[in-house]
C-alpha cells in the first residue's frame, strides 16, 4: 500500500490516464514501465527519490552560478543547456546549440555532483527497461551527440509553460529532428524530468483529457488557454477534464507527453520552480533506448 506522503504528486477529481507512483524499492517489480507507456499500458509515473534530498541540495548549490551566468533565457525563465528549439536550420544556431553543451560538459568535469545527473539518467533509464542499450542520438550535422537533458528554470507569473506535446514540439523543431541519426522511431516521444525545487504556489504539470490524434494546432505558439482541434472547433482548456502531477524534489516523472497535450501551471510563489529534463524513445526495432533534449 502507498503512503500518503506517496500519493501527493497526481491529484485531481478523475486521474483519467493510468499515471502511478513507484516506490523507489519497488522499481524493479514494475516491469518494463517504459514499454508500458510506449504501449499505452501506464500513460505517466513518478518513481520518487530517484535522487536523495543532500543530492538535489548539493546539485542546486552547484548549478547556481551557471544558471546565472550561462543559462538562456526564456520568456518564463531560463535553460541551461540551450534546448533543441533554437536550433533552426540555420548553422549558427546548431554551433551555439553545441557550445551550450560544451559548458554543461565543462561543468560536468568540474562538479562530480553534476556529472551525477547524468549518470543517473542513464543507469535509470536501464533500470526501467529490460536492459535496453541507453544512449543519446548522435547529430549527423556534427557527428555528436545532442544533448542529454537541460535544467530549466521558470519564475514567478511568467505564465509557467505554455500548452503543448511533445508531437507538437517535433512539429515546430522539423529540422533539429531531421538531423538526429539512428533508427529512432520518433512517434509518440515520451517526457521525462525531476524535480530540484517546486515553487510554494502554482507550477503543477497539468494534464489534459486531449491527443494529438484529435488535436495538432494552436492559434500561436504561445497561446495558453485554447487548441485547434482537428475539426477546426476551438477547444478551451477550462473545459476539458484535467489532472496535475507535482513530483517532489528528488522524483521524476517519465509520461507519454508525445501524444498527450499538457502544460506547466504559472509560478505563483516566489521560489522558482526547477527541473532537469528531456525526452526518451525507442529505435525501430524496439531493442535501444534514446533520450534527448
Ligand atoms: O520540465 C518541465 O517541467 C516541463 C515538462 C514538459 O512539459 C515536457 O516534457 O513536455
Amino acid at each position: 500500500m502507498q503512503t500518503i506522503e506517496e500519493t501527493t504528486t497526481i491529484s485531481g477529481e478523475n486521474i483519467f490516464f493510468n499515471f502511478i507512483e513507484v516506490p523507489f524499492d519497488k522499481l524493479s517489480e514494475s516491469g518494463d514501465l517504459i514499454k508500458k507507456i510506449k504501449d499505452g499500458e501506464v500513460h505517466g509515473f513518478v518513481l520518487k527519490n530517484l535522487f536523495t534530498q543532500q543530492e538535489i541540495t548539493d546539485l542546486l548549490a552547484a548549478i547556481e552560478k551557471p544558471l546565472e551566468e550561462k543559462a538562456m533565457p526564456t520568456p518564463s525563465g531560463k535553460m541551461f543547456p540551450a534546448p533543441f528549439a533554437i536550433v533552426t536550420n540555420a548553422t549558427e544556431r546548431l554551433d551555439a546549440y553545441y557550445e551550450s553543451i560544451d559548458t554543461i560538459h565543462e561543468l560536468m568535469d568540474r562538479e562530480p555532483i553534476v556529472q551525477m545527473v547524468r549518470d543517473r539518467i542513464e543507469s535509470f533509464f536501464k533500470a526501467v527497461g529490460s536492459n535496453y542499450k541507453v544512449s543519446v542520438p548522435i547529430n549527423k550535422e556534427k557527428g555528436l551527440p545532442v544533448s542529454e537533458g537541460c535544467f530549466r528554470v521558470f519564475f514567478k507569473d511568467k505564465g509557467g509553460l505554455f500548452v503543448h506535446c511533445g508531437n507538437l514540439f517535433q512539429k515546430q523543431s522539423e529540422y533539429y529532428y531531421s538531423l538526429l541519426d539512428h533508427d529512432i522511431d520518433m512517434s509518440d516521444q515520451l517526457s521525462f524530468f525531476f524535480c530540484l525545487q517546486n515553487t510554494e504556489v502554482g507550477g503543477e504539470l497539468t494534464i489534459y483529457d486531449m491527443l494529438w490524434k484529435d488535436v495538432k494546432n494552436k492559434v500561436t505558439p504561445d497561446e495558453n488557454n485554447s487548441v485547434i482541434a482537428d475539426t477546426g472547433e476551438t477547444i478551451y482548456l477550462k473545459d476539458l477534464p484535467q489532472f496535475t502531477v507535482k513530483p517532489l524534489p528528488g522524483d521524476i516523472l517519465v509520461f507519454s507527453g508525445g501524444p498527450i497535450w499538457h502544460r506547466v501551471e504559472n509560478i505563483k510563489g516566489d521560489t522558482a520552480r526547477i527541473t532537469y529534463g528531456g525526452f526518451v524513445n525507442f529505435s525501430k526495432d524496439g531493442k535501444e533506448v534514446f533520450y534527448w533534449s
